[in-house]
């Protein structure tokens, strides 16, 4: 007899299928014959979502019975990719519900395909934060992640004539199945307005804040199940609303627009991720988005310590809060203020409590892109914070006074206001003033912190820095993504690699067997079929699994030199314009990324791409020997089909610019090369696999500061080199637009006579070390042991090794074990 409560938990095959059959008739309305295909996913989500409940449940109740410390991670941006596949491998009923599924005459595959992404997020960090909650939560450790439910996520990119278009996002059009809205713990935010003080019932003096209106967050919760454990922690996104949707004062004198006005920018907060990862100069409304879920967050924060709590007194000892760059970092002062304004604390106590909740992560050493926001707009938007702010200041700066007496350069170096013209509030300083913890994401990133962009907080407080290099997940970027690999690994060494990454060294003891080594390459191909058959689908391209796939997936930038690529790619072609016979290694050259939608010269970068792309397509004479695709819409979906279908990872950034990039890791642990620059985490993956296991080139970040400063001209490259300045001379002649030589002149011309990130300095580094990546290749016993090697030497590039250091040096947090009642 099946009881109703296994419809809802059980996880064998003919439960599944029950539930699967009643989800769509109960949910989703459909009868089985009508349903659509998205129909029958929706079913399949909601089936999913019941077994997470239980597991969800049991956690949170658990957490509140044993009263635990808890990490809440706050971050703008939360790129989670889809749920689905993730959700069952971590159950551990992939294969029953295949079954369920296809007894039902369907592909489980294709109903995985139907989940559209919540794109929230642009990059590199807020990948970062989803690898983050997915090591939480199988490593059981208590946390949230915090964040914004964009309605409207990172843009969809299509490619029209060579350029990049962006369409709205319509993420949530069909429903989210994952997400459950708790309006019944929404929270308000005040926002303009005027501060004043007053003296209360007690005869204290106290200041509050009289806002001009006030926003409502309401709260999205998603499940987050940990690997083969019962820990499912919470991911809680807040959604912007007007507190009434109409002003009715307004309303009753007849001013209807007037009265909707404020609904309408209330709901504006939440509706669209700003798609920069470059500095956004004075933007009101991501501000308001910032102080908006933080301001929420803590509140929640609060509002659940008091349910277990007698007063906010322990509050640091019951909660670490990271903040995610400094996105977050208004929540110094806003915790200030609620202690303070609203919990009336006094303020030494309220300044302890809250250093000793956060800790603040950097991700990045561009000078340009580290926040600031003017006084003028901070101050009006949060008046009291803008007092708060200024007294922290002060009483910093008074601390600093004493310790470098005499020394203004210091004082206003360090200072949170940056009073050197128009005035400003740095972000990074609030950070680091605030925080109990300041961590760079890799070895050279943290070093480079130290050194130069936080070197005077440095100074100050060295005890407070430490390096957390990044990590990836395993069980999305290898076990869901790459099941075959998965497989021909598992049934070497066994399973236990999936949550101990260190265990794939034992794949060491294949590199000889030669059978292994067949078998390794035999998958290989097999994917890189499966990429070719959809690029063919998606940009009717066809490429020949049997060519080198060169890969560069990321946001397009100039410092991550995309064009430097392109620049080999035009060098190749122009040797085998003058030489048809030459010898290559055939290769297909495979881009993808989106560029910020004002940032021209990534947007002309992809032209770039495209129109090379086109040129040598177009010539028979080059037989196949070099193609290049630009695949549209670079995402965590996508990420996922080409990372185990690369050869080789192309990691070529200005040595000193990114700061770790995790897109090298996923790569190496599907088995690709790296080619790469000593910059960010590539410098520590090649200290793992092996400097023999690495193709490395360029300049490193202390020649680079060496050029800028004895006076960098690129021209000198430009006339010296023959090929490169041939190279230059074709792309700047129209050559690749039909004629037109002035499209690609501003970014020739940047190159030759600016070159910021010196592309021409490294170009011939880069070509040489190409040339042996081609050697390389041709060997093809030779390359797989590198692969094996580099998929063995991966371990350390978990995320869970990276979150049991967060946990172990910055939180102090220890896993707690989640029983499931029988
Ligand atoms: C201030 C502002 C508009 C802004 C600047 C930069 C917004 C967003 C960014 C993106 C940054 C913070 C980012 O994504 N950095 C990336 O973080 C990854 C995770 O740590 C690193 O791997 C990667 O090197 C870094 O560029």
């Amino acid at each position: 007899p099946i009881i109703i409560e296994d419809d809802r938990t059980g996880l064998d095959t003919e439960t599944i299928r029950r539930a699967l059959r009643d989800n769509l008739l109960y949910i989703q309305g459909k009868l089985p014959e009508l349903a659509s295909k998205n129909d029958l996913y929706m079913a399949l989500a909601y089936t999913i979502r019941d077994r997470l409940l239980q597991r969800w449940l049991t956690t949170q109740q658990t957490y509140l019975k044993k009263d635990v410390r808890t990490v809440c991670y706050l971050s703008a941006e939360f790129l989670v990719g889809p749920h689905l596949a993730n959700n069952l491998i971590n159950l551990g009923i992939y294969e029953q519900v295949q079954k369920a599924v296809s007894e039902s005459g369907l592909k489980l595959e294709e109903l995985i395909a139907q989940e559209e992404e919540p794109g929230l997020g642009n990059g590199g960090l807020g990948r970062l934060a989803a690898c983050y909650l997915d090591s939480l939560s199988t490593l059981e450790i208590p946390a949230i992640g915090y964040g914004i439910r964009y309605e409207f996520g990172i843009f969809d990119q299509e490619i029209h004539d060579g350029w990049q278009v962006e369409i709205t996002d319509k993420w949530l059009q069909y429903g989210n199945p994952w997400e459950i809205a708790r309006p019944e713990s929404s929270v308000e935010v005040k926002f303009g307005g005027y501060t004043e003080s007053y003296t209360d019932e007690n005869g204290n003096y106290r200041s509050r804040w009289i806002p001009d209106y006030v926003v409502k967050g309401i709260p999205y919760d998603t499940p987050i199940l940990g690997y083969r454990v019962n820990t499912a922690n919470t991911m809680r996104l807040w959604k912007s609303e007007a507190c009434e949707s109409f002003d009715f004062g307004r309303f009753n004198r007849g001013d209807y627009y007037g009265a909707v006005d404020n609904k309408v920018h209330s709901e504006n907060i939440s509706k669209v991720l700003y798609p920069n990862d470059e500095p956004i100069q004075g933007k009101e409304l991501r501000l308001e988005q910032q102080y908006f879920f933080v301001s929420c967050s803590l509140q929640d924060l609060i509002r659940i310590h008091l349910y277990e709590n007698p007063s906010l007194d322990n509050f640091h000892q019951k909660w670490s809060v990271q903040l995610n760059d400094t996105h977050p970092s208004v929540g110094v002062a806003e915790l200030m203020r609620l202690l303070i304004d609203v919990h009336h604390f006094d303020w030494d106590k309220a300044w302890f409590i809250t250093q000793n909740t956060f800790a603040y992560t950097n991700h990045t050493l561009l000078p340009e892109a580290l926040e600031k926001w003017p006084l003028s707009i901070f101050g009006r938007l949060f008046p009291r914070l803008m007092e708060i702010i200024y007294e922290i200041n002060y009483r910093f700066l008074d601390k600093i006074r004493i310790i470098y007496p005499h020394d203004d350069g210091k004082m206003s170096r360090l200072s949170i206001i940056d009073e050197s013209g128009e005035k400003y509030v740095r972000m990074a300083h609030l950070a680091c003033v605030g925080s109990q913890a300041i961590n760079g994401v890799a070895a050279l990133h943290t070093e480079l912190l130290k050194k130069d962009v936080l070197r005077d907080f440095y100074e100050l407080f060295p005890e407070k820095f430490s390096n957390k290099t990044n990590g990836v997940t395993p069980r999305r970027w290898m076990v869901s993504s790459n099941p075959r690999l998965t497989f021909a690994i598992t049934e070497k060494i066994g399973e236990n690699w999936i949550k101990h990454l260190e265990d794939l060294r034992g794949l060491e003891n294949y590199v000889d067997d030669g059978g292994f080594r067949d078998s390794w390459r035999r998958i290989k191909y097999d994917i890189k079929a499966d990429l070719a058959n959809y690029i063919d689908k998606k940009v009717g391209i066809k490429v020949d699994p049997s060519t080198l796939f060169d890969v560069q997936v990321k946001r397009i930038h100039e410092y991550k030199r995309q064009h430097l690529n392109v620049l080999h790619i035009v060098t190749l072609y122009h040797r085998l314009k003058n030489n048809p016979n030459l010898d290559i290694t055939p290769r297909t050259f495979i881009f993808g990324g989106k560029a910020a939608p004002g940032y021209f010269m990534a947007k002309l970068i992809i032209k770039l791409i495209n129109s090379v792309a086109e040129v040598i397509d177009n010539d028979p004479t080059i037989g196949g020997r070099l193609k290049v695709v630009f695949l549209p819409d670079y995402n965590v979906t996508f990420g996922q089909r080409v990372y185990p279908a690369a050869d080789l990872s192309e990691q070529i950034s200005t040595a000193g610019k990114e700061a770790s990039g995790t897109g090298n890791m996923k790569f190496s642990m599907n088995g690709s090369l790296t080619i790469g620059t000593l910059d960010g985490a590539n410098i520590e993956i090649r200290e793992e696999v092996g400097a023999e296991n690495f193709f490395l080139f360029g300049l490193t970040t202390e020649e680079v500061y060496a050029k800028k400063a004895a006076g960098y001209n690129p021209q000198e490259y430009y006339y010296h080199n023959e090929e490169l300045r041939a190279v230059l001379d074709l792309i700047g002649s129209g050559f690749f637009s039909r004629g037109d030589s002035s499209l690609f002149r501003p970014l020739v011309d940047n190159l030759i006579y600016n070159d910021p990130y010196m592309l021409l300095a490294d170009y011939q580094s880069y070509i040489d070390c190409q040339e042996g990546v081609g050697w390389a290749y041709k060997d093809q016993e030779h390359w797989s042991r590198l692969a094996i090697l580099n998929v063995a030497r991966m371990g350390k590039f978990s995320s869970d090794r990276s979150i049991r250091e967060y946990c172990e040096e910055i939180w102090r947090i220890q896993p707690v074990k989640i029983e499931l009642p029988d």
